[in-house]
């Protein structure tokens, strides 16, 4: 199934770095191949501003795992990459957010999806535009809509 959309983020232990490992981690999943990516963009810290920019990116997946299953290896990969939660809404070294899967709509303890920020962030609806400037998002609607309400607030695309 395509149409699954992963937001990648990161602001320590050398970004750039980790968003492409992460990338190429996730190509390297059973089950699971990336048929997108954005460009790398940095951006100013949603949260306390008393930590380092931020590298964001998106990425869609062709993939044939149920949402739980995926979330689980998404999960994995953070922690190979030395995830650590240092504080709510703080620095981390790599952050994997299940964003969109495919036409469906979850919600648990888990999983919130499409996730409920994906319209409020920049960092992530850029460069979700980027790659799928058509897309309609289960429950929040046309991209194209979306995007007129949501400024950049110092988003830089990188390359
Ligand atoms: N801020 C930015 N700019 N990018 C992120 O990926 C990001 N991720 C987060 C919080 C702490 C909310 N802030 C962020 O989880």
């Amino acid at each position: 199934m395509k149409g699954v959309f992963i937001g990648l983020g990161s602001n320590l232990a050398e970004p750039m770095a980790q968003i492409h490992s992460a990338i190429e981690a996730i190509d390297l999943l059973d089950d699971v191949s990336v048929v997108s990516k954005s460009s790398l963009y940095s951006s100013p810290p949603m949260g306390p501003q008393d930590q380092p920019d931020y590298i964001n990116a998106v990425i869609e997946i062709d993939t044939t795992l149920f949402a739980h299953k995926l979330l689980d290896q998404l999960q994995e990969i953070e922690q190979q990459q030395g995830r650590v939660r240092q504080r709510h809404w703080g620095e981390r070294t790599i952050d994997l957010d299940l964003l969109i899967y495919g036409g469906n709509t979850l919600e648990d303890e888990r999983l919130n999806v499409p996730h409920p920020g994906i319209a409020l962030r920049s960092f992530v609806l850029h460069p979700l535009a980027e790659i799928a400037p058509d897309l309609i998002i289960p429950t929040l609607g046309a991209m194209q809509e979306l995007l007129k309400n949501c400024p950049l607030d110092g988003l830089q695309r990188i390359d």
